[in-house]
């Protein structure tokens, strides 16, 4: 026995240094997945638009890959989470509209990854209802929507404390922090849920007007009359009637509280909750997070002075030009995208951080750093803000994976992949069993590749469901293949939909109906079918099954 150990000891000592190395590389790779809340995939660099600045998204583009084709299962913010945190469409997870409690018991992979020895953390915007529980190690969110400037967090004892400054750099802070205190033998796994870029886009101080001097242009679609698509006429969610001066664009806003209105605002609170009752240190913090509570109301002084003097320009500006039918919607849609695109360069600069951090600690190399959105976002196409509707621009949602030891720099994926495929992905690398219902499939494989010869899913499954509040938009369902989309609305609006992406890629002509075409819908509808029993979507298959 002494001799084989020997003998091994030598061997091992007489391995030249590149083997030893070899070792260590099989370390299982870090990751950080940075999840922002709305971010449109044309507002990126990378993605094509010359007018924003993204140097920091783009750099994961270049030294990894970038998706053209990423597509969500139902477009909007705590589904596509919980599609996120299950592999599976909402109809098998049950969280299918922005209400409730999402079930924080069902398989999730993030508790999945721990038996990879993965230490697992959920740091910034949540919103599921529930709280994380034991899903990750340790969490820190936003409550609900979250507030651009001093939010409140969540930490995982269940304290709620408000923190001063802007949500996007708070977030990196917490995020860096948290690694720095890591258990630092094992690997991890790192969400940075974002709340930029969602309404009512309140840029960083620093950020206020960066894009002031930019005339954006109007997209093609921007006029759209929805000629024969009811459903997308129906909707509440176009900048002309939905997007409100000041609520959204904040003209005459008010930002913060003069000391007066505090103390009135204070006083009402505590007669209201407590009546004559003394009150201990919790309740008297309690209180104070309500008096501050709006989204604008809760900036500090110092930053309400900034920010007041910023957009009372704009309101000056704005009564004095008294604008009215197309520029007054055209001025609403500058203004909009100036306030978006805002809020998206604090994004870029603490992705900045976080790439900056992995370098200075040596990380760089073994991290993988997914940049992504819940879902895409209408800036302007069709008329609209907001998401819902399975066409393209809420459909795709950016996707961007740095993966040093895998995936050559400056890699562009054409292959269609869903949001559900990112749990069994993750866990393929984490060297975790996928379990048999997830219903997402590994792209791991296409990484590997560099794109390659790989063939992915030819068409992909959609379902979206709330409603009628907010933005009116009916429920559907359908799928998208490489040139076609077929769409079935059920509620609200009863109708199909049929696409020609090549011929038609801005989804103005429905060519539901029309003779020629009724092969390819025949092939669609038997396309559609295969893949509602596959997913075991019950609601969908019944209306498809009325409609024969
Ligand atoms: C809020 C917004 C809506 C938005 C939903 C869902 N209105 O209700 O415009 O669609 O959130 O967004 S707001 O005036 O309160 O901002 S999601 O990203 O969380 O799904
Ligand atoms: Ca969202």
């Amino acid at each position: 026995m002494k001799s084989v150990f020997l003998f091994l000891f030598s061997a091992i000592s007489m391995l030249p240094i590149g083997a030893i190395q070899v070792k260590a590389q099989e370390k299982k790779p870090n990751i950080i997945f940075i999840f922002s809340d709305d971010h449109a995939y044309q507002a990126i660099g990378a993605y094509g638009n010359k007018l924003v600045n993204t140097p920091n998204i783009d750099r994961i583009a270049n030294e990894g890959a970038l998706f053209e084709n990423f597509m969500v299962t139902n477009s909007i913010c705590g589904p596509s989470r919980a599609n996120l945190l299950t592999g599976k469409y909402s109809h098998k997870n049950g969280y299918l509209a922005n209400e409730g409690k999402f079930d924080i018991n069902q398989t999730l992979f993030s508790r999945l990854m721990k038996q990879g020895d993965y230490q697992t953390a959920w740091i910034g915007k949540w919103h599921l209802g529930s709280l994380p529980g034991n899903a990750f190690d340790d969490w820190k969110i936003l409550p609900g929507q979250g507030y651009y400037y001093n939010p409140d967090f969540i930490d995982s004892k269940n304290d709620t404390t408000r923190h001063e400054g802007y949500v996007t750099d708070i977030i990196t802070e917490f995020a860096t922090d948290w690694m720095d205190n890591r258990d630092k033998e094992k690997p991890f796994f790192l969400v940075v849920g974002e709340k930029a870029t969602h309404r009512e886009w309140l840029p960083a101080i620093e950020d206020l007007g960066i894009y002031d001097d930019v005339e954006f242009p109007l997209p093609e679609t921007f006029y759209d009359t929805y000629e024969n698509r009811k459903a997308a006429a129906d909707q509440d969610m176009s900048i002309e009637k939905s997007m409100r001066i000041s609520d959204d664009l904040k003209v005459h806003a008010k930002f913060g509280l003069s000391d007066e209105e505090a103390a009135a605002k204070r006083k009402s609170i505590i007669q209201r909750r407590y009546g004559n009752k003394v009150l201990n240190d919790r309740e008297k913090q309690a209180v104070e997070r309500l008096v501050y509570q709006g989204m604008y109301e809760r900036l500090n002084k110092e930053q309400a002075a900034k920010v007041q003097a910023y957009y009372d320009e704009i309101a000056k500006d704005h009564d004095a030009k008294k604008r009215s039918g197309k520029a007054l919607t055209e001025w609403k849609y500058q203004r909009y995208l100036k306030d978006y695109l805002a809020t998206a360069n604090s994004l870029d600069r603490n992705i900045g951080k976080l790439l900056a951090y992995l370098d200075q600690h040596g990380l760089a190399e073994n991290t993988i750093v997914i940049y992504g959105s819940d879902q895409g976002f209408y800036l302007g196409e069709h008329g609209w803000f907001d998401k819902r509707f399975i066409y393209q621009e809420s459909l795709k949602t950016p996707f961007l994976i740095r993966y040093p030891k895998v995936i050559k720099p400056g890699t562009r994926f054409k292959q269609q992949a869903l949001n559900i495929d990112w749990a069994p992905t993750l866990l393929e690398i984490a060297g975790v069993s996928v379990p048999s219902d997830i219903q997402g499939t590994s792209f791991l494989n296409l990484l590997k590749a560099n794109g390659k010869n790989v063939v992915t899913r030819e068409a992909s499954y959609y379902h979206y469901y709330e409603f009628p509040q907010p933005h009116h938009v009916s429920p559907h369902f359908g799928i998208t293949t490489a040139r076609y989309k077929l769409i079935r609305f059920y509620k609200g609006q009863d109708t199909w939909e049929l696409y020609d992406l090549k011929k038609d890629p801005n989804e103005l002509h429905n060519l539901y109906g029309q003779k020629k075409y009724e092969k390819t819908v025949q092939q669609l509808k038997n396309k559609l079918k295969e893949l509602v029993i596959e997913y075991d979507d019950q609601d969908a298959a019944k209306i498809l099954n009325q409609a024969d």
